[in-house]
């Protein structure tokens, strides 16, 4: 083990209450790609930022659902990694508190986790974005929606014919439970950030909350705004981090 585990270790011997906040880079290993990691959709592809937007899907909802098909089956039929693996042993050991995440691939909750903040929502149910009723997950309405998505169709509300769209936080949009969040982070005894850029707010601005007596830990494979401010930076992927602490 190098010095920087051994901290980590140590800190995570000596934390009751850890949070854990996630981003896209703890699920690649699943298969899913980041946006802007090293093979990160945003790589090389400017169309990517409009995905996303919900200003832009307003007028363009077609070009939504013209891309966004492959990587919803992706998601849907991704398992969890590792890096999940571990968030899940430290809960069991009561040491790991809640999981905020700003990942939409529902992966926490498919490892175990029982207590999950999804910041950007998730791939469930569908929104109508005009008179805003939801779709749930395994309804006809839900199956339905699906099909028109494979054909890389627009799918409709049946009750007003509005636009549907997936249930989850595009940029331009509020994020659910920030509150919540920042109320949680501010119990950590330790915050460990694991596979976010921590550039998208307000997600990113959770680590500048923590109590003045918490310790800051990031995992992630490229420099963040916060190295600076944590105790243990870890340039890693975090499975090899996973496999080296040897918790699982
Ligand atoms: P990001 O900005 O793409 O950053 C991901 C970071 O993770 C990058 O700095 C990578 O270097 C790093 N990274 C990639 N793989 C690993 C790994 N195996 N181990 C350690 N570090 C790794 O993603 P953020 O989550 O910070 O940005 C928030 C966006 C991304 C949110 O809006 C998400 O909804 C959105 N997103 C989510 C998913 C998902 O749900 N899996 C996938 C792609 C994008």
């Amino acid at each position: 083990m190098n010095s920087e585990l051994d901290i980590l270790m140590e800190l995570i011997v000596k934390s009751s209450h850890i949070v854990a906040l996630t981003g896209a880079g703890i699920s690649t290993n699943s298969g899913i790609p980041d946006f802007r990691g090293p093979n990160g959709l945003y790589r090389g592809n400017n169309e990517f930022e409009k995905l996303f937007s919900i200003e832009y899907f307003r007028e363009h909802p077609n070009f939504f659902y013209s891309n966004f098909n492959e990587m919803f089956h992706k998601i849907k039929n991704a398992n969890p990694n590792k890096g999940h693996m571990f968030l899940k042993k430290l809960e069991d050991m009561g040491k790991l508190k809640v999981i905020i995440t700003q990942n939409i691939d529902g992966l926490h909750k498919k490892a175990g986790n029982t207590n999950v903040i999804e910041l950007h929502g998730n791939l469930e149910k569908f929104i109508c974005i005009s008179c805003y009723h939801l779709i749930e997950n395994d309804t006809e309405q839900y199956k339905k929606a699906i099909d028109k998505m494979s054909n890389k169709d627009v799918p409709h509300c049946e009750k007003c014919n509005g636009i549907l769209k997936p249930d989850v936080v595009f940029f331009g949009e509020y994020v659910h439970d920030l509150e919540k969040a920042l109320t949680e982070v501010q119990k950590a005894d330790l915050l460990l950030t694991i596979g976010t850029s921590l550039v998208v707010y307000p997600a990113s601005t959770l680590p500048s909350y923590i109590d003045e007596k918490a310790k800051l830990v990031i995992i992630n494979r490229e420099p963040t705004p916060y190295d600076e401010k944590a105790k243990v930076v870890l340039y890693e992927d975090i499975d090899v981090i996973a496999d080296k602490l040897k918790i699982l």
